[in-house]
């Protein structure tokens, strides 16, 4: 009705293919018959969940998140997690990484320095975390015996459309993190 469509939008780090792989595999024995798997190309990790903003915002957006420096990490996920109220079965980081955090809080500050609203739990509220299944009914988690790793190089800005019960999820725009040599 010749308003601006808003959408929705985050910025997020995806897993390499290996890392969906095993993510996948891990949902797929822990979830249940009445959990709900989040598709294997749907599986990420969100830095920052902005929300709703206009196509002008958009671009905005990526503006900030191009000026932000960080460097490129390995990222390893050694832990299961659940959170009862929705039934979310998580991987994630008993320790996670420096790196990481500064990714989050950088983007986060970047944007609240720009004026943009985000949630409350980005940037140093965020507890790093894929999510794997939902509407899980889940007594036990077990030890992960091999943690999931990847190198996170770059991270992304990602739109989300609400489709029926599950989100389809489009990159945007991805962003590199600097290289650093270990030496
Ligand atoms: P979740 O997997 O724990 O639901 C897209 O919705 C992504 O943004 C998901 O990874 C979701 O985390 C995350 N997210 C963070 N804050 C959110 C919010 N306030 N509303 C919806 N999604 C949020």
């Amino acid at each position: 009705m010749g308003e601006v469509r808003s959408r929705r939008v985050f910025f997020a780090v995806w897993p390499d293919q290996e890392a969906v792989g095993h993510l996948a595999a891990l949902g797929g024995n822990l979830a249940g018959s009445e959990g709900r798997l989040i598709r294997p190309a749907a599986l990420h990790l969100t830095l920052v969940f902005v929300g709703s903003v206009t196509p002008t915002q958009v671009d905005q957006l990526q503006e900030i998140a191009a000026g932000v420096r960080a460097e490129a990490f390995d990222l390893s996920l050694d832990r299961l997690g659940f959170w009862p109220q929705r039934g979310i079965l998580w991987a994630g980081c008993n320790q996670p990484p420096e790196p990481l955090r500064r990714l989050a809080e950088s983007l986060a500050a970047a944007l609240r320095a720009a004026g943009l609203v985000i949630d409350q739990r980005s940037g140093s509220a965020l507890v790093p975390h894929i999510t794997l299944a939902r509407r899980v009914r889940c007594a036990s988690l077990p030890q992960l015996a091999t943690p999931v790793r990847w190198r996170v190089s770059e991270f992304s800005l990602v739109e989300s459309d609400l489709h029926q019960s599950a989100a389809r999820y489009k990159t945007l725009a991805s962003f590199p993190l600097n290289q650093v040599d270990a030496g």
